[in-house]
């Protein structure tokens, strides 16, 4: 490798590869039960295998109470005297457009790769070490092994023993890129015969889920739905608040029990609420838990199974939030939650921020899964559908 290859790659990447951070614990979470001592499972700890399905008897109803959804007008006056909103939109400076700002938010992970593909490919004929050093660059940006030899393995045949630009790799690049990525574009289609539709909304803690729950309000309530919320992250005070500040910010009124409660007992509570009412569209928030937390995860499981005992084909949705900013655990998280939750489709938020949005193309390859939106800022407007050719363009820092 040439020193300035090299120094960039110092720069860019430390001198060791960097591993993956952890996911982010922004809220640790103060659970009401004790918890058992759990081994040291802490990322990056192996995670655990796959889980066999616990044959725990299934608890009977649990009780519903009402006067929550009868009180949500006085606990909206409430939340409105005692938590800044944050301005309108339109009261801000002119925003960037959202292209801009993913763009921006890719800034760093597409810098790398675009100058270090720039470094690598300066005047050069393309042979076996400089393939070599790109499909390094690439893998480093988390595009995985599969992609990174489709793109070289591209270049091989076409170009080989050519000068070859840094630009034409880039349009190699963004063409595999959007390649992958296309196929897993996919709108949220809500089924409107389900009344409601029921999404649930999982992810490791800290990742965007409430966050997304108040964008896909507003999104919901401006298509005409009327929408409902669930604070089924019932572990903290402050997360049901959080989620009351959206459902007012949206209209959208918010089921909630006081903190401490059953989850699952919060979130039959709600479906029969929301199916009572007509409600198009519940959304039921869930506490942050680490995959490799088994009994997070099992109490995940149960959340699921009590809702189907009230509409069997509900969660209709079950959507991962998965933070742009995390690495290789990302892999993990869609591996896990994919098993236990059964995730229909994924949302990457903070994009906007400095990201390492890579990921994305090798999950997508892995797991196929429908990437439906992402979410680039943290205002209520802040979510795009998922667009693969963008998305292509951004990584491979083409205009
Ligand atoms: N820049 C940016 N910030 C975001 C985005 N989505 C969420 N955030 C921020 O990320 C932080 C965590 O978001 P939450 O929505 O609370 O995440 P969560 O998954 O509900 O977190 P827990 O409930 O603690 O597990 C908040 O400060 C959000 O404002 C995004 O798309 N872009
Ligand atoms: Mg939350």
């Amino acid at each position: 490798m040439s020193d300035k290859v090299s120094g960039f790659f110092k720069r860019l990447f430390g001198t060791e590869p960097v591993p993956s951070p952890a996911p982010p614990e922004t809220h640790p979470q103060a659970p009401v039960e004790p918890i058992p001592p759990v081994p040291e499972t802490v990322p990056p700890a192996p995670e655990p295998e796959p889980v066999e399905e616990q044959h725990v008897p299934l608890p009977g109803p649990p009780e519903t109470t009402t006067e929550y959804v009868e009180d949500i007008e006085a606990r909206a006056a409430e939340i409105r005297d005692s938590v800044p909103i944050i301005p309108a939109p339109e009261t801000a400076a002119p925003r960037e457009s959202w292209f801009s700002r993913l763009t921006t938010g890719l800034k760093r992970s597409s810098d790398n790769l675009a100058n270090s593909i720039t470094s690598v490919f300066t005047k050069r004929k393309l042979d076996a070490a400089t393939l070599d050093e790109l499909e390094d660059v690439l893998i480093q940006a988390d595009l995985g092994l599969e992609t990174a030899t489709a793109i070289t393995e591209t270049l091989r045949r076409d170009r080989f023993d050519r000068e070859v630009s840094g630009s034409d790799v880039r349009n190699v690049l963004a063409g595999e890129v959007e390649k992958v990525l296309g196929p897993v574009a996919r709108p949220l289609t809500i089924d409107t015969t389900k009344k409601p539709f029921v999404i649930l909304m999982i992810g490791v803690n800290g990742s965007g889920k409430t966050t997304t729950i108040g964008k896909l309000a507003q999104k919901f309530a401006g298509e005409g739905k009327s929408v409902m919320l669930a604070a089924g992250d019932t572990f903290r005070a402050a997360a049901i608040e959080q989620l009351q500040v959206w459902g007012q910010r949206t209209g959208a009124p918010v089921v909630s029990r006081p903190a401490g409660a059953d989850a699952s007992g919060l979130a039959f509570d709600a479906v029969t609420q929301a199916k009572a009412e007509g409600r198009d569209v519940l959304i039921i928030d869930t506490a942050g838990r680490l995959q490799n937390r088994d009994e997070l995860m099992n109490e995940l499981e149960k959340v699921i199974r009590v809702i189907k005992k009230v509409e069997p084909e509900a969660p209709h949705a079950t959507l991962l939030t998965l933070d742009a900013t995390t690495g290789q655990n990302a892999m993990k998280q869609v591996e896990i939650f994919g098993k236990r939750a059964g995730v229909t489709g994924l949302v990457m938020t903070k994009l906007d921020g400095t990201a390492r949005g890579g990921i994305l193309v090798a999950i997508a390859r892995k797991f196929g899964l429908p990437v439906h939106f992402i979410g680039v800022g943290e205002g209520v407007d802040d979510l795009e559908p998922f667009a693969a050719r963008d998305f292509a363009k951004a990584i491979a820092g083409q205009d």
